[in-house]
Formats: structure tokens, C-alpha cells, sequence
């Protein structure tokens, strides 16, 4: 079988002869990458069969399924509930209970999950919709964020939480991959508490603004409120979700991409029931006595635009952009905050011979530490005893001095002994004689 190494490369001018019948190069370039190593790059003519590969991985996605988790942030009654129920085309809220006026009102934003499991050609995809409502409610919305906030971070930490157990075969990702942010209808500007939520958002999740209701306005004041809402995001430097472009992408999915981006923020129009539009056409709608507003008729309103980004083309985009960017900034700043650092050199790549140096260097250095180690214990050794030996050289002259000075006195004390007994037998001598001469006397 052809390996991509160098040996068995023939310059792309001679047709190369096959070793496999079923293996036909027809053209051979040689890459030279930023690392220096060679890339064979080959088309082969024919069959080796890593082009099964999409559609290994499409039976093996078809048989695990999908998940998809949507958040939708906007003040009540904007249409968030019937949005999820026109994008995933079922009601997936219970219809709305009659409250009674004395009813309590909740005092905070609450978090409402519900997960749908549906199947569309034998594609499971199990849907989870976190609403929020209560949110922009209160007469002081100041710290609306903070509930949405806590909630995307908690999913973040559960992820982190289930990475880091020793069996991490079945972890459910229930991270939030979308946020739809709905923009009140108002045609001014975005409002200071959309603008804070989305801010305290953008770098957490894929953001999506919609301007709600969008039938209410008429194209031009559409425009013209788009390009503001452009306009005061760019200012506050709140990053959107884009959709990515790829070597591969054809003429025709990058002008789509460019029609997509183009329409944010979608102006969207939600309704679950079907009407009849005046030239007798039964499409999703509402109906109003001027006419019919189609939710899926691209003159109408940007819903498909909307669906082709959250659900058609890019979910798997949302997701991935979800874990390999958004949560991982999370994760590092979570794991920084708590002490962990990355070790850099770890990700270096190794040159043996470079590798082999280093090495050296290093059992080089380490020598020569312990030979410096080792005089000084020496030296040390040696200063010590030649302080001993002085010491006990002090005190042997110290005791030759002692001896010296008691020999001396008693020297001295005998020589005095000596002096004293000499004059003492002088003195006896004389008495003697007289004592002799007075014998004589007397005799
Ligand atoms: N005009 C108009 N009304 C809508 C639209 N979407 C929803 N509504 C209506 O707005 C009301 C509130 O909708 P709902 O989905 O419950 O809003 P939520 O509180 O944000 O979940 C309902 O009466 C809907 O029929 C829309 O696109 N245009
Ligand atoms: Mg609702």
C-alpha cells in the first residue's frame, strides 16, 4: 500500500507505476511544512477506502444522536416560547394557564428547562430549551444577568466536574450551546439592560440577538433599527456568533454565509398555526386583516436565516465552538484561578539530538554542582580541624606556661628555703663559738 513516505515518491512528472493494482497515483507534490518535515500530498484514482470516512462517522452520529441546548434571554411576552415551538416546529410548551390577578409574581428570574426528544429521518436529536422567565420584569432589572450567568457557569463546572472523574465514558453535555437574545420591537436602540446582559454573556456563549415580533415594523424602520443595534454592539465590543469559513467551502456556501451574517440581528416572526395566504397557499403565518405575515418566506421575516444558523447548517459548529473555545477559556481561567498552570514544555516538540544536549548540559551542570559541593564540605572539613589543631596547640602552650611558672616558683620558694636555711646556719655557727667560749670560761 502507497505510505506518504519519502522513499516512495516519484516527481509529479513521471507517471509513477503502481506496486497495488488498486492504487493509482495520479499527482504527487511535496509540502514542506513550517516544521520542516516533508507532506506528501496524493490524489489517488483508485480505491483505498478512507473515503468511507464521512460516512462511518454519519452511521456512528446517526446511531449516538444528537444534543442541542438552547437558552432564550428576553423580557415576557416577547415570543421566546413560540420561537422554539416554530423552530423546532412542535409545541413544546404547555399552553399558557389563565392567572389569577392575586396570583403571587415571582420576584427573580427563574430557570425553566425543558428537553424534547425528536426525530426527523431517522435523526435523533434530544432538544433542551432553557427559558428564563421573569427576565427585564422588575421595576429594578439591575441584576437580571446574574441568575442566566450562574446558570451557564454551573453547566460549565458539571462538564468540568464529569472530565475529571476516572470514567468519563458517558459525560452528557448539558453546556449551553446557543443563546437567542430577543430584542424588544422597540425601533430606537438596544435598552442598557440588553446591552449589560449581553456583555456579561458573549464571552460564555454563542450569542444570537433577534429582534422579536419583528411584523410590527415596517422594512424600512427594520433597517434602520438593524443597523443601529449594529452599530451600539460593534461600540460595547460584544462578539456575535460567526459562521466559520473553510478552504473547502464552494462559491455557493460562502455567499450563503455572507447572506446569513448579513441579516444579524435575525428579525424574526414566530407562529405555530397554519393560515391561508391570499393567493390560497397553506403556510405557516399570521394572519392579520391587511394580509399574512409567512414565517418561512424569506420576504417576509429572517426566520429561515435564523433556523439555517441555529439548526440546519451550523449546530454542530455551535457546539464545537462551545467546547473548543467558550468553555475552554472557562475551564484554563477556572484551573488558573485554583493554581493549576500549564506546563508549556510539555506540548514542545522533541529533537533527540536537541534532547540529547540538553541532557548533557544538564548531568554536566549536575557534576560539576556536586564537585563544587564536595570542595566546599572539604575545605570546611579541613578549616575546622586545623582550628582543633590550634585550639589544642593554645592549650599546650598555655599548660608549658602554667608548668613553666610553678617550676619557677618553686624555684623560687626552694632558693628562698635555701637563702633562709644558709643564714640560719650563720646565725648558729656564731652561737656556737660563743656558746664554746663560755665553756671555757666557766671551766
Ligand atoms: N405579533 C407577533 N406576536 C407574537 C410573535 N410571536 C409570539 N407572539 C405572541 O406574543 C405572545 C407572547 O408569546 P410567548 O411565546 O408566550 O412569549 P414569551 O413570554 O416570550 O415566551 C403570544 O400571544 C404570541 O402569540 C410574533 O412574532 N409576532
Ligand atoms: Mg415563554
Amino acid at each position: 500500500m502507497a505510505t506518504p513516505s519519502e522513499s516512495s515518491y516519484s516527481p509529479s512528472n513521471q507517471k509513477p507505476e503502481s506496486r497495488d493494482a488498486s492504487v493509482l497515483i495520479d499527482t504527487v507534490d511535496v509540502l514542506q511544512n513550517g516544521s520542516g518535515t516533508n507532506i506528501v500530498r496524493r490524489k489517488l484514482t483508485g480505491f483505498v477506502g478512507f473515503s468511507n470516512l464521512p460516512i462511518q462517522w454519519h452511521r456512528k452520529s446517526i446511531q449516538n444522536g444528537f444534543n442541542f441546548n438552547v437558552m432564550v434571554v428576553g423580557e415576557s411576552g416577547l415570543g421566546k416560547s413560540t420561537l422554539v415551538s416554530t423552530l423546532f416546529d412542535m409545541p413544546l410548551y404547555p399552553p399558557r394557564s389563565e392567572k389569577r390577578p392575586s396570583a403571587e409574581i415571582p420576584k427573580t428570574v427563574a430557570i425553566q428547562s425543558i428537553s424534547a426528544d425528536l426525530e426527523e429521518r431517522g435523526v435523533k436529536l434530544r432538544l433542551t430549551v432553557v427559558d428564563t422567565p421573569g427576565f427585564g420584569d422588575f421595576v429594578n432589572n439591575e441584576d437580571a444577568w446574574r441568575p442566566i450567568v450562574e446558570n451557564i457557569e454551573q453547566r460549565f463546572d458539571a462538564f468540568l466536574e464529569a472530565e475529571n472523574k476516572a470514567n468519563r465514558a458517558n459525560i452528557v453535555d448539558n453546556r449551553i450551546h446557543a443563546v437567542i437574545y430577543f430584542i424588544a420591537p422597540t425601533g430606537h436602540s438596544l435598552k442598557p439592560l440588553d446591552i449589560e446582559v449581553m456583555t456579561k454573556l458573549h464571552n460564555k456563549v454563542n450569542l444570537i440577538p433577534v429582534i422579536a415580533k419583528s411584523d410590527i415594523l415596517t422594512d424600512e424602520e427594520i433597517v434602520a433599527f438593524k443597523a443601529r443595534i449594529r452599530a451600539d454592539l460593534d461600540y460595547h465590543k460584544i462578539n456575535l456568533f460567526e459562521t466559520p469559513r473553510y478552504e473547502v467551502d464552494s462559491d455557493e456556501t460562502m455567499e450563503e454565509k455572507t447572506a446569513i451574517m448579513s441579516k444579524i440581528p435575525f428579525a424574526i416572526v414566530g407562529a405555530t398555526s397554519e393560515v391561508t395566504t391570499p393567493d390560497g397557499r397553506v403556510a405557516r403565518g399570521r394572519k392579520y386583516p391587511w394580509g399574512v405575515v409567512e414565517v418561512d418566506n424569506e420576504d417576509h421575516c429572517d426566520f429561515l436565516k435564523l433556523r439555517a444558523m441555529l439548526v440546519k447548517n451550523y449546530m454542530e459548529e455551535l457546539k464545537e465552538y462551545t467546547n473548543e473555545i467558550l468553555y475552554e477559556n472557562y475551564r484554563s481561567a477556572k484551573l488558573m484561578a485554583m493554581g493549576v498552570s500549564q506546563d508549556q514544555s510539555v506540548f514542545k516538540e522533541v529533537n533527540p539530538a536537541v534532547k540529547q544536549e540538553e541532557e548533557r548540559a544538564l548531568h554536566q551542570a549536575k557534576l560539576l554542582k556536586m564537585e563544587a559541593e564536595m570542595r566546599m564540605v572539604f575545605q570546611q572539613k579541613v578549616a575546622e580541624k586545623e582550628q582543633r589543631l590550634k585550639q589544642s596547640e593554645d592549650e599546650l602552650f598555655a599548660r608549658h606556661r602554667e608548668m613553666k611558672e610553678s617550676l619557677d616558683k618553686q624555684r623560687r620558694d626552694l632558693e628562698a628555703k635555701k637563702a633562709q636555711i644558709e643564714s640560719g646556719r650563720i646565725y648558729m655557727s656564731t652561737e656556737e663559738k660563743s656558746r664554746k667560749k663560755g665553756f671555757s670560761l666557766r671551766s
